[in-house]
């Protein structure tokens, strides 16, 4: 199936996009912003929002079509194809599968100092209406906050004898994230830890296929509760358990 973009009629290809110039707000400033879009293969470019940000950089949003169109039989990815399972259904699952509570390590790691989406997925509250883990009957959570060293991180997680382990990463500046997700699998396989735990990642730039790349067991991205985290683990933990 042959695609493109789509804003009032199918396959338009209408697209919004936005950027900054290193220039006052100004007419001028708009025509370097069309010339800018059309420079990039913008069909009939409009700038249809103009903000000064201070006296010499202006913000703009540019609507217009593009040309291109993609074949999306070609795209495959992976990804986690199983429904979430409600919090009940989790504890449920839990109860009667182990004879024990699960215990849950996390951390916004290395430099990373975004507590947010850690927070979201293991804080009581939660997030948008979703309680966090540490809400959870049957789950230990422990939440390590941020700017938590690998060594460290793996550390706690042998003291606390961690099932499942909970990488945030949300600064992608320089790839730096990619760099301390493949540190933190290899310091865990040179522990000889990586198989006795479910490493998960999570974050802004976080896709599922990503953190498969880098030797993790799944990767969460916006939008994520800890509902389908939790359903992502215990159930790996219990396919583990049926075939140890
Ligand atoms: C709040 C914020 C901050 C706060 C953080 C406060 C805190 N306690 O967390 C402060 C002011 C400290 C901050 C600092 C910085 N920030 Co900041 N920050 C943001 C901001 C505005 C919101 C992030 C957020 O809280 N999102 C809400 C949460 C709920 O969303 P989320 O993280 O995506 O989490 C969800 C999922 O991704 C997933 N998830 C996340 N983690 C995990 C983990 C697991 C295991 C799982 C399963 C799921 C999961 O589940 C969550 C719920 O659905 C964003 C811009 C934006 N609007 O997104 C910039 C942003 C993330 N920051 C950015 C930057 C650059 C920085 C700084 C480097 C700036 C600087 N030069 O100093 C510093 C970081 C320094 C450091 N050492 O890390 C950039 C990152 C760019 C990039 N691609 O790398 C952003 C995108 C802003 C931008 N547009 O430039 N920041």
């Amino acid at each position: 199936m042959i695609i493109k973009p789509y804003g009032d009629t199918y396959n338009d290809g209408k697209i919004q996009m936005s950027f900054t110039l290193p220039v006052p707000k100004s007419a001028r400033g708009v025509a370097a912003a069309k010339e800018m879009a059309k420079s990039m293969g913008l069909i009939d470019p409009s700038v249809v929002h103009v903000e000064a940000l201070d006296n010499n950089f202006s913000f703009y949003i540019v609507y217009g079509s593009v040309k291109n169109s993609i074949d999306y039989d070609k795209i495959k990815v992976e990804e986690i194809t199983s429904t979430a399972l409600t919090r009940e259904e989790i504890e449920n699952l839990i109860s009667s599968n182990f004879d024990r509570d699960i215990v849950f390590v996390g951390a916004s790691t290395g430099t990373d100092a975004h507590t947010v989406g850690i927070d979201a997925i293991m804080n009581m509250k939660g997030f948008a209406g979703h309680y966090g883990l540490e809400r959870y009957h049957g789950i230990e959570a422990y939440n390590l906050g941020s700017q938590v060293l690998n060594e460290d991180f793996v550390k706690i997680a042998k003291e606390k004898k961690a099932d499942v382990l909970l990488v945030s990463q949300t600064v992608t500046q320089k790839d730096v994230h990619l760099k301390n997700m493949i540190d933190l699998v290899e310091l865990l396989e040179s522990e000889g830890m990586r198989d006795d735990v479910v490493l998960i990642a999570g974050g802004a730039r976080v896709t599922h296929s990503l953190a498969k790349e880098l030797g993790y067991d799944a990767g969460f991205g916006p939008g994520s509760f800890a509902e389908d985290v939790a359903t992502f683990a215990i159930t790996a933990l219990i396919n583990k358990k049926k075939r140890s």
